[in-house]
């Protein structure tokens, strides 16, 4: 069974995931590389809306202006030729030898004033491409070795850099947010911003957090043993979900960057159920880009590759059918009435109430019977859970 994606969906890859060729720190290469026309080609053909890439992906690192020219003219007339859109970009300050200590906070300052320059080059370019959202994943900032990096020092050279590059677009006028996206570690052995939290955390301290945002990865945040969607929920309340990296990973191991929903499965559909319907209770859904961040296995040949780049988007496509199948369900409606979940959307006081009235109201305190809930009714969330599951299964 196919489903069929539109523009309307914004699925989009990253040129790294369908280029992996299949390296890893064990072994070399398994197939050849993709050319970025064939790249463009195959995913439009797939369904998708849209293509994202880290400079180096494009040209190589260290490439003439020339040779650099050609790839984004090359890049441009494939668009052009498809359709697609490249609604996001990135730069590398992780793979060449001189960011082997970090880019924005590496300990060595020749080296930070050369990954600001990199960035605000690729700025440009994000500009004349039409990228609307800069994802900044700072994979080398950080340290394995705890007397080796001033950690305050290292969030201010952060805070520095991301200051920077918001007064750069702020004066060109460009119409470009920042999305951070945090990891745990790998490659280095603790990662600054590791985690959502603490990028939301960090973008309080900046001189324009309105620029700034967070493009959480499914499988960073469960590589630090936490729950994507209550991670996608909390950056949601809080405005903050500017980009999102969809992937699969399985519990708390190295970097898998399996295939959406290859994974942790129950969250990867209450994740679908959260981005399009906004929860339960109402709330922002997400309208950005489905942006797919995995590898294709290398154990797969260039078939492989585009089958798995499709089962991203077939995988999300039947949970939201999933997903609104489980919303539709009068059973599930019922449930969730009885679980009392909608009544964590009332306020727990009323409106006008002060704390001098809840004092003065016996029945909140003096008169409430907790002693009712010892073997009392129970919530039912398990039953809630297992409908959730039947329709995950499709068997309702
Ligand atoms: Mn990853």
């Amino acid at each position: 069974m196919a489903l069929t994606p539109t523009p309307a969906d914004k699925f989009s890859f990253g040129l790294w995931t369908i280029g992996y060729n299949g390296a890893d720190p064990f072994g070399g290469p398994t197939r050849p590389p993709l050319d970025i026309v064939d790249a463009v080609e195959n995913l439009a053909r797939i369904g998708a809306y849209g293509l994202t890439f880290h400079d180096d992906d494009l040209f190589a690192f260290g490439s003439t202006d020339a040779a650099r020219q050609s790839q984004i003219d090359r890049v441009k007339q494939a668009c052009a030729d498809t359709g697609l859109i490249i609604p996001m970009i990135t730069t590398n300050l992780f793979s060449a030898p001189v960011f082997k200590d970090g880019g924005f906070t590496s300990n060595d300052r020749s080296v930070r004033r050369f990954a600001l320059r990199k960035v605000l080059r690729n700025l440009d370019l994000a500009a004349e491409l039409g990228a609307k959202t800069f994802v900044m994943w700072g994979g080398r900032e950080g340290a394995e070795y705890d007397s080796a990096k001033d950690i305050r020092s290292a969030l201010e050279r952060y805070r520095e850099a991301v200051d920077l590059l918001g007064d750069y677009v702020t004066d060109k006028g460009y119409d470009i947010r920042f999305a951070i996206e945090p990891k745990p570690n790998e490659p280095r052995g603790d990662i600054l911003l590791p985690t959502v939290g603490h990028a939301m955390a960090f973008i309080t301290t900046l001189e324009r957090p309105e620029l700034v945002g967070v493009n959480p990865e499914v499988g960073h945040e469960q590589m630090a043993g936490l729950n994507f969607a209550a991670g996608i929920a909390q950056a949601l309340y809080q405005g903050k979900l500017f980009h999102i990296d969809l992937n699969g990973q399985r519990g708390i191991k190295y970097d898998q960057d399996l295939v959406f929903g290859h994974g942790d499965l129950h969250n990867a559909f209450a994740l679908v159920d959260l981005l399009e319907n906004g929860g339960p209770n109402g709330g922002p859904a997400y309208d950005g880009p489905r942006h797919f961040d995995y590898k294709p296995s290398r154990t797969e040949d260039i078939t492989g590759v585009w089958d798995s780049a499709s089962a991203n988007i077939q995988t999300y496509l039947l949970l939201k059918e999933r997903a609104r199948a489980f919303r539709a369900d009068p059973e599930v409606q019922q449930m969730l009435a009885a679980s009392l979940v909608p009544e964590l959307a009332l306020p727990t006081l009323a409106a006008g109430e002060s704390y001098d009235n809840l004092i003065a109201d016996r029945a909140s305190y003096e008169d409430f019977d907790t002693d009712a809930y010892f073997g009392g009714k129970g919530f039912g969330f398990v039953r809630l859970q297992q409908l959730a599951l039947e329709h995950l299964l499709g068997a309702r």
